[in-house]
């Protein structure tokens, strides 16, 4: 179990107040200036070596995606730095806490992120619907722009830089970085084709870094106590500590800030108190929030939870939002509901998603209604694989997902509703 000294989120549970007096208390802004003097590209090779990797979903390497950003300005634009609070991911709320209870490690993060890749400003994007959340944010932006921490001569750097808040309006869609680039500019939040890339060309066409919430906040704690420190927990290629947040059929759902890698039975045992009714009695869990597959209860059980781990079962980390269904759960109808969610969110852009989940969906409301006819089962498969890896952005492959898992481990049961008419009422 990690060590209480070895933790990033000392406030995680908002046992302290999250104002400036009480933050830098706990050791934030100490001191900021002399962490930037160590100069942009220092910065940049210690995150590097930290083996951070992005912690909204995707998994990609934080410093060297810093790195991607240009070092000297092209005809005098300007580079831009896009924190992802947008978080809908459903069960992820690991940004919620940070934001509510700790929010000036992210603007401190934003800071020497943002000197390191050379940005003018960050953007803040933070869902709509986490209306205390933004207000808290926003009262710490403006403490922190009243001490001079940020803006003109931030921090006494001699580095200017500014930090907005933007409130989303109630989309999943603007949590994909280039939506959110859209909705940021005043569109409609729909994705751009990638290439080119947001380092290339992002908000109003300058160069942009977009990372959720947690990669940033954790940046000055591994500038503060070392790349060799934070490269200590995990194993390779999965480092660093990690905030995991534990939802459904367990006896204390948490978000408990973890050693990556660590087994799902010591997650679940250790911090939520088990399993509602045991661990006889788990089902399947969605381990990265509901983009990923599920895996069934004898696969995760000594899994690590980390990107290879869960990758070697079938799913993946996602935002480590760990979803647990014991067995008095109704799987087809968690994953009709899931598929519910997709179709409901799809931006429409492109025909095998906006087409795909809905047809996605009403096969799945027929499977859970009983309507559906045995021969479904293979056609749903085959629309996922049409839809999977054929979209502009990943919410095609999410949509997909979580049903070829449903049809993976849980043909028999799908098999066996149709063979005995499992009837109920659609919704
Ligand atoms: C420059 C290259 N940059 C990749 C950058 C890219 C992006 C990052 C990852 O997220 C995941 C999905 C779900 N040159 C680059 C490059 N980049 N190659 O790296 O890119 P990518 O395309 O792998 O992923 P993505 O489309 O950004 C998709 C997960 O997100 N997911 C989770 C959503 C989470 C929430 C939430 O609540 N926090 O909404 C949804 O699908 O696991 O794997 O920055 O620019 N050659
Ligand atoms: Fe929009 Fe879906 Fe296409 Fe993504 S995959 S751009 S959400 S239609």
């Amino acid at each position: 179990m990690l060590a209480d000294k070895d933790r990033i989120f000392t406030n995680l549970y908002g046992y302290q107040p999250w104002n400036l007096s009480a933050a830098q208390a706990r050791g934030d802004w100490d001191d900021t200036k002399a962490l930037m003097a160590r100069g942009q590209d220092a910065i940049i090779e210690e995150i590097k070596a930290s083996g951070l990797r992005g912690r909204g979903g995707a998994g990609f390497p934080t410093g060297l995606k810093w790195s991607f950003m240009p070092k000297e300005s092209k005809d005098g634009r300007p580079s831009f730095l896009v924190i992802n609070a947008d978080e809908s991911e459903p069960g992820s709320c690991k940004d919620r806490e940070i934001i509510r209870h700790d929010p000036h490690k992210l603007i401190e993060g934003a800071l020497v992120a943002g000197y390191a890749m050379r940005a003018r400003a960050a953007y803040i994007y933070i869902r709509g619907e986490y209306i205390r959340e933004a207000e808290v944010l926003e009262a710490a932006v403006a403490e922190a722009y009243a001490a001079g921490l940020i803006g003109k001569n931030a921090s006494k750097s001699g580095y200017d830089f500014d930090v907005f808040v933007h409130r989303g309006a109630g989309a999943y869609i603007c949590g994909e970085e280039t939506a959110m680039i859209e909705s940021l500019e005043g569109k409609k939040g729909q994705p751009r084709l990638k290439p080119p890339f947001p380092a290339g060309a992002g908000l109003y066409g300058c160069p942009t870094t977009v990372n959720n919430v947690e990669s940033i906040a954790v940046a000055p704690t591994i500038l503060r106590r070392g790349a060799a420190w934070f490269s200590s927990f995990g194993r390779e290629n999965n480092k660093g500590t990690k905030l995991f947040q534990i939802s459904g059929h367990v006896n204390k759902p948490c978000v408990v800030e973890e050693a990556m890698s660590i087994p799902f039975s010591e997650l679940i045992e250790k911090h939520c108190g088990g399993v509602t009714g045991g661990r006889d009695n788990l089902l399947a869990v969605i381990p990265g929030g509901s983009s990923v597959p599920l895996v069934p209860a004898a696969e995760i059980w000594d899994a690590p939870m980390d990107f290879d781990g869960l990758k070697a079962v079938g799913s993946g980390l996602g935002t480590a939002a760990v979803i647990v269904m014991n067995k008095s759960t109704d799987i087809v109808r968690a994953i009709e509901r899931l598929s519910y969610f997709y179709k409901h969110e799809s931006c429409g852009q492109c025909t095998p998603c906006r087409e795909g989940t809905g047809w996605m969906w009403r096969v799945m409301n027929r499977l859970r209604t009983g309507d559906a006819a045995i021969e479904e089962i293979d056609m749903l498969q085959q629309v996922t694989k049409q839809v999977e890896g054929h979209t502009i952005c990943a919410l095609g492959d999410a949509a997909a997902w979580p049903i070829q898992g449903l049809i993976k481990h849980f043909r028999p049961e799908l098999e066996r509703r149709i063979a005995e008419n499992v009837r109920e009422a659609a919704e």
